[in-house]
């Protein structure tokens, strides 16, 4: 045991409890995004203003057994996406480009009903399934976003590099090439330049 305790690592007691999405332990971090703090996010401006503010879009706990810009290490975190829509647009994630487009990243889908977009440079979009058990590979130069067309919390589990960082700016910006909108009770892909 003497080895292992004298070896460089975390001692860190973190508890999932995946199903719920929660992650237990004093290092855990979390941070919640609101329709207030979602301004520009939606198509439909108006639809936005319409919704009390304070209602809860998403909630990410994560933990960062490095500091972040480390090189080679791994985050791992839990996101629980609300279901919802502002207009007939489903609720969703910011999106983000890694600031260090080498570095990839794995989702995996524990409950819920989504689609993972991902989108390239020539802001190409691939939208993929979210189902229970599905399992996602963004590659490090896709900005990714994560939509909840179903009608409970969409919940997700993430490891991703401790140096990847986050670009939000350029999605910000400029938005993805595609949005997810209800259409006849389905959820429909919209592409946009
Ligand atoms: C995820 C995301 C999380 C929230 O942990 O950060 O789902 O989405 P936004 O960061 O776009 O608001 C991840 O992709 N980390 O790299
Ligand atoms: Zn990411």
């Amino acid at each position: 045991m003497s080895d292992v305790q004298s070896a460089t690592g975390s001692t860190a007691a973190i508890k999932l409890e995946w199903n719920a999405g929660l992650m237990q332990g004093a290092q855990v971090q979390e941070s919640a995004k609101k329709i207030g703090d979602l301004e520009n996010l939606f198509r439909d401006r108006d639809a936005w203003a319409g919704i009390d503010p304070a209602q809860e879009v998403y909630r990410v706990r994560w933990w960062a057994p490095v500091p972040a810009g480390s090189e080679g290490g791994l985050f791992w975190g839990v996101t629980v996406l609300q279901p919802g829509k502002v207009g007939n647009e489903f609720f969703m994630t910011q999106g983000h480009i890694h600031a260090n487009q080498t570095r990839a990243e794995f989702y995996t889908t524990v409950s819920g009903k989504g689609l993972l977009l991902q989108m390239d440079r020539e802001r190409n979009t691939l939208a993929e399934q979210m189902t229970t058990g599905s399992l996602h590979y963004i590659h490090g130069q896709n900005a990714h976003r994560v939509v909840n067309v179903g009608d409970s919390p969409l919940i997700f589990w993430a490891c991703w590099g401790s140096d990847a960082g986050y670009d939000y700016a350029t999605i910000r910006e400029r938005g993805f090439s595609a949005i997810i909108i209800e259409q006849d009770a389905s959820p429909m892909i919209v592409h946009r330049s």
